[in-house]
């Protein structure tokens, strides 16, 4: 049995739960992170001595990085699976969204994130808010352009490129108070992915 480390409302916890739904791995999770604590624990930090979460744990191997968890999850549980593909071109086609998300994306999106979500609203900066969503917009244009006549990230199937992405495009939607310019080839494919038994149970769940 896989256990998980991690709380249920973090993005990178979110996106390998949704991995193991898509690959059909039963799993166990166990609450990590802000108000559960743990993730500085020595225990914690002698399987991962980064003190964040996700960290899974399959048997004797332990690997943290969602991303990297989601790589080592496909190939390890489902070879074959179009989810990681195997042809070199498509799967580094692929992978290059997971790099993305984490050097470009994430980084540009968690101000806004943060603050729309786990600021109140008395305490947050309008200007600085507006700046960080004038420049996760232009990511999100990106992908909108990108998406024009595909129905997916990369390939003719869904990849785990689609999770990642997926992942914060639900927290770019999601955000009530965000006013976002119509980007339809985005809208089109997100509400694809909002359709999935993972993103339903697991990324839907309402903000927190
Ligand atoms: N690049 C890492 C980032 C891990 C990360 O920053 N996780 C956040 C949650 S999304 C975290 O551990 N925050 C501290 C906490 O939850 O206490 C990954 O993709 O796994």
């Amino acid at each position: 049995m896989i256990t998980i480390w991690g709380r249920a409302n973090s993005v990178n916890v979110q996106k390998v739960l949704w991995g193991c739904e898509e690959l059909n791995l039963p799993f166990d999770r166990i609450d990590a992170g802000m108000q559960y604590g743990r993730n500085n624990e020595s225990g914690y930090l002698a399987m991962n001595p980064t003190g964040r979460v996700p960290t899974v744990v399959d048997g004797d191997f332990v690997l943290w990085e969602s991303n990297s968890i989601l790589r080592y999850l496909a190939m390890q549980y489902a070879p074959h699976n179009a989810l990681y593909p195997s042809d070199p071109k498509t799967r580094a086609s692929a992978d290059r969204w997971l790099d993305w998300s984490l050097s470009t994306l994430q980084p540009a999106e968690r101000p806004v994130f943060w603050g729309y979500v786990r600021t109140p609203a008395a305490e947050r900066n309008a200007a600085q808010l507006a700046a960080a969503a004038s420049e996760t917009e232009k990511l999100w244009r990106v992908i909108d352009t990108h998406l024009k006549d595909r129905d997916y990230l990369e390939g003719n199937a869904f990849t785990l490129a689609d999770i990642v992405i997926g992942a914060y495009a639900r927290r770019w939607f999601g955000i009530t108070e965000l006013v976002r310019p119509a980007l339809p080839d985005l809208e089109r494919w997100y509400i694809g992915v909002t359709q999935r038994a993972g993103f339903q149970r697991h990324v839907a769940p309402a903000l927190s």
